[in-house]
Formats: structure tokens, sequence, C-alpha cells
């Protein structure tokens, strides 16, 4: 077959955000659009000639048209062989490991993770290196600058690829082989956790649970692993069918969003834990009979009791954690006597520091943990991970929890999401914070005295790269801070997130609510940004 040039017109929009390029279907449908992109990706890349790419999405709509718009592509820029999953199926984590364990040159995943799918809905695609990791900014920023100056993509004009029937075939020379999306994914977890004994558990009925797949990717890993593998009854699996629009939903794991499993869980009919996952599945929320679990305690949790869960019983090498994430898991680490790391928001900035071995858990606020098994944070992940620890420790969500803050006291945690916020109200409420910043230094709001007031910038200890303006901090002496950010995954205009924190020692104060014992600090941060004025909003659309 003849490889056709495609002559095109640049997007000036395609600049990637926190993990790849998000946009409106309707956008990914303009002529060329998905197009460009990918050839911008393809041109940014060196040698890619022969060599392996992995291929998979959440199966939002949209998903099929663009695996076969990708495979022409990559099939004319002269890649040698493509692994694509089943029905256009990978869930971010199992292309992570797809990538690592076929030493691919890289990946393409089509998600726009936890934001809503459909013909009026979110798309997204992101490129992933050979270590299975989202590409970091120094590749995103070349896909951009290539993007601003495409003038053509070369693509095939080919049949579709049958993307439903596992096995392989070859065009024009390129072998194009359809794997089962799971099996390799819960091979890989069955050698991390112990699943004879979460077996027993489950038989036993100590452990009962409940997953909500939020109609997305989840549903057939967690049918695999949680049913077929353990035991668990196909009851326990709640919205597990994969749906194009996820049932009209936002598959996004947070209280609000996965409002069918939070009913359950907060019900007298909770059974022990209770779980759900995003999009494309590398999300994920905990929660317990009648309990929550941050994500930032969630990761500390894990860290603090790794070495229940046999892959990490030799202890670990470091944590990570993005900068917005609460400092829970920084006690941990200094009791662990292991390092540290505060890092942007982003997996991508995990990448190096796994790589070179100097952490082996990480995690984020926005409900992701994960480790070093792969280069994506990971939703099944996490759920088997707590499971685990439930099953060793032989104990409850909640009193795991209220053990942790017994001992290293209670990193009272919430983030405030002002949504699809016009623009430029957006960027001058920024600048107006920029400018506050170096009048904050040492003044008094009630208990709280400021001790910094920066934005922060990271340097990567590995290649020693500066990525600045990482987010606006305002830190008190009393261990408290207020954090704003604006989100790099929206579509709609921009999305303010306000991160709250504040350390509580006392145990006797340990379960007061997080709203009450954050009040203060909710006020101060109206007080810095005054969102509320100049939006005329009366409070957050989303409080997670
Ligand atoms: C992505 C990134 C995460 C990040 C999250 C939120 O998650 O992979 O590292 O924490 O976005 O980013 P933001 O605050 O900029 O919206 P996902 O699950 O959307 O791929």
């Amino acid at each position: 077959m003849q490889v056709k040039i495609i002559t095109t017109q640049p997007y000036d929009d395609q600049n990637p955000g926190t993990s790849g390029l998000r946009k409106k279907v309707k956008t990914f449908q303009k002529p060329g659009y998905l197009e460009n992109f990918v050839q911008s990706i393809f041109d940014s890349l060196e040698d890619i000639n022969g060599k392996t790419l992995v291929l998979g999405g959440d199966g939002r709509y949209f998903n099929r048209q663009a695996i076969q718009i990708i495979i022409q592509i990559a099939i004319a820029n002269g890649f040698g062989e493509l692994i694509i999953g089943q029905g256009g199926l990978l869930s971010t984590p199992a292309a992570s490991h797809i990538i690592r364990k076929n030493n691919a040159y890289g990946g393409l995943v089509l998600s726009a993770s936890h934001n809503p799918g459909g013909p009026d809905e979110d798309f997204g695609i992101k490129y992933n290196v050979s270590n299975g990791g989202p590409a970091p900014e120094k590749y995103t920023d070349e896909f951009y600058k290539r993007s601003q100056s495409i003038a053509s993509y070369k693509t095939l004009d080919m049949a579709d690829i049958d993307l439903d029937r596992i096995g392989s075939q070859t065009v024009n020379n390129v072998s194009i082989t359809v794997i089962d999306p799971v099996s390799d994914y819960a091979e890989l977890m069955e050698s991390i956790f112990d699943f004879g004994l979460l077996k027993n558990s489950i038989s036993s009925g100590y452990i009962t649970l409940l997953f909500d797949a939020m109609h997305a990717i989840t549903g057939p890993y967690a049918k695999r692993i949680l049913v077929d593998m353990l035991g668990a009854s196909p009851e326990s699996l709640i919205n597990a069918v994969p749906l194009e629009d996820f049932g009209g939903h936002h598959p996004d794991p947070n209280l609000a969003h996965a409002h069918e499993l939070a009913e359950v869980m907060f019900s007298s009919l909770a059974p022990t834990f209770g779980a759900a996952s995003d999009g494309d599945g590398d999300r994920n929320m905990i929660t317990g009979n009648n309990i929550f679990v941050t994500p930032s305690d969630s990761l500390a949790i894990m860290a603090a009791n790794a070495q229940l869960i046999p892959a990490y019983a030799k202890g670990l090498s470091g944590v990570a954690r993005s900068m917005p994430t609460s400092q829970a898991v920084d006690r941990v680490a200094a009791r662990l006597n292991i390092p540290c790391y505060e890092t942007p928001t982003g997996w991508k900035f995990f990448g190096n520091l796994l790589d070179a071995g100097k952490i082996t858990l990480c995690g984020e606020e926005s409900f992701g943990t994960g480790s070093d098994h792969i280069r994506e944070k990971d939703g099944l992940w996490a759920v088997l991970f707590w499971l685990n620890l439930i099953a060793a420790k032989h104990q409850s969500v909640a009193d795991i929890v209220h053990e942790h803050w017994r001992i290293f006291g209670r990193n009272i945690y919430c983030r405030h999401d002002y949504e699809a916020v016009e623009s430029g109200i957006a960027n001058e409420l920024i600048t107006h914070l920029r400018k506050l910043l170096p009048t904050l230094a040492g003044q008094s709001f009630g208990d709280y005295a400021v001790k910094y007031a920066d934005e922060f910038s990271y340097e990567d200890s590995v290649d020693n790269s500066i990525s600045k303006n990482q987010g606006i901090r305002i830190g008190f002496e009393n261990g408290s801070r207020i954090v704003f950010r604006l989100s790099g995954t929206g579509t709609v205009g921009a999305t303010l997130r306000i991160y709250l924190e504040k350390f509580e020692p006392d145990s006797s104060l340990h379960n007061q609510d997080a709203q009450v014992a954050l009040a203060k600090l909710a006020e101060l941060a109206e007080q810095f940004c005054e969102i509320k004025k100049r939006t005329g909003r009366a409070g957050a659309d989303v409080v997670t």
C-alpha cells in the first residue's frame, strides 16, 4: 500500500496539559486535528522505524475511530509492530505494563480519564515513553512545537483492522497484534499481592466488598481479578459494563460522582470495603464501612504498612507525593527514615524517581496511587493493596485509618474545585495572588502566622530539569497550608483548585469533620484569592 502525504494546517491549541491533550470530541473530529497531533508526536520521536507501539484506550466515544486512524498513521510512519488491546481497550495502567513487558518504543493511550464521554463530551490522547510512563515535559513541549508548524501528515488507504479478534496479522510488513487487554495485567497483580490470603478472606466472608467501575474501563479487569480469580460474588461489582458515554456520568471516583457506591458505604448495608475507579482505570477511591479515606491518607497508610504486602516486604526505597497532596506521607517517611520527594502535579514527574530506584511508592491527592510495578498510577492495584492490608492486619478500614492517625497525627485535608471559570477571571485571580505573595510573609491571621508564601518550582533530582509555576503555596507556622492551582486537565474554561490542609496531633480531635476543621483556612483562601467575589458563586462545585 502506498503511503499518502496529506497537506494540513496547524491548530493553535494542541499544547498537552497535565496528562496529554484533552479536548471535546468535536474538536478531535475537526479535519486533520487528531492526525496533526499524532504526526507531531511521531515527528518529534527519534528513530521509530521498525519499532513497537502499544495502542489502546478507555473505550469512550470516538475510541474505535481514533484507533483506526492512528493505526494508519503509525504504519505510514514506519513503526514495525503495533500491539493493540482487544476492542481498542486498554486501561492506562495495563498500557503502561504492556509497554514495559514488550520493551515497546512507546504507546498511545486514548483517554480523557475522569472527564465525561460521549459525542458532546471529552476525548484525549497521551503518549507514553518506553518506561511505560507519560512523556515528560521535554517531549510534550516538542509535540506542541511541532504541531505549530506541521504542514502534512502521512497515512495509508487501508481497510479497518478487526479490533475484536485476538491474534496477529501483517499489513505493509507491519505486524499488528490484538491482545487480551486484561491477562498480562492480572498476572502482574497476582505477582504483587497475596492472592491466597485474599481468596481465603473473601471466601470466609471476612472481607465483603463493593467495587464501582463507573461504566468505565475497569469493569472487565475487576471481573477477571476480583470475581474470577479471587472469588468475590458478581454482585460485588456495580456499573461493570464499559459504555462509550459512561452511562452519562462523570467516571470520576469521588463521593460526589461515585454516589451509588457512597450511598451503600454510608448505610447499614455497607460491606467491609468499597472502592471505585475512573474512566481509564488509573484513579481509585477507597472507602470502608461508614468511612472515606482521603487519597493523601491512603498513600500514607500504604507507605506505613507496605511491608505487609509480598512485593514490598523488603521495605521502600523512598516515597513521593505531588506538592498539593497532604504531608501525611512525609511523616511516615520520616519515621521509616526514607526520603520523601515533593513533585509538581502530574504522574510524569514520578517517572525519573521510579526509574532511578529512588522511590517505591508515590501518590497524589487527585485519587492516584502507584508503585514501581509500572509507571502510571493504578486504580485496581490500590484496591488490591487495601484488600491485602485488611486481610493481613485483620482490621477494618476504619480501624486501620484511626490507628494511623493515633501514631502519626491527622493531616486534615480537603480540596475545593471551582469548575469552568471564565479563563480571563482565572488568570486575573492568579496574577492577583502572585502580587499578594511577597506581602504575606510574616503576617498573622488569627492563629495562622504565615511562614512562607511562594510559587512552587521543581528541580528533578535525576535529570536536573526545572519546572516553574507549579502552584501557589501559603504555609503557616502551625504546619497548615493553602495551595492554589489551575487544573491542567479541564476542557472548558479554567478550573481553580484550592487545597486546604491542617495538622492535628491531638487524637481527641481526630474525628472532627474536615469542613469544620478547615473552615478558617477556607475563609483565608477566599480572602486571598476572592474566587467567590470574582465569579459571584456561592461555593465550590466539587469538594473532595
Ligand atoms: C491527571 C494526572 C495526575 C494529576 C491529575 C489532576 O490525572 O495524571 O497526575 O494529578 O490529572 O491534574 P489537574 O489538577 O491538573 O487537573 P488523570 O487521572 O486525569 O489522568
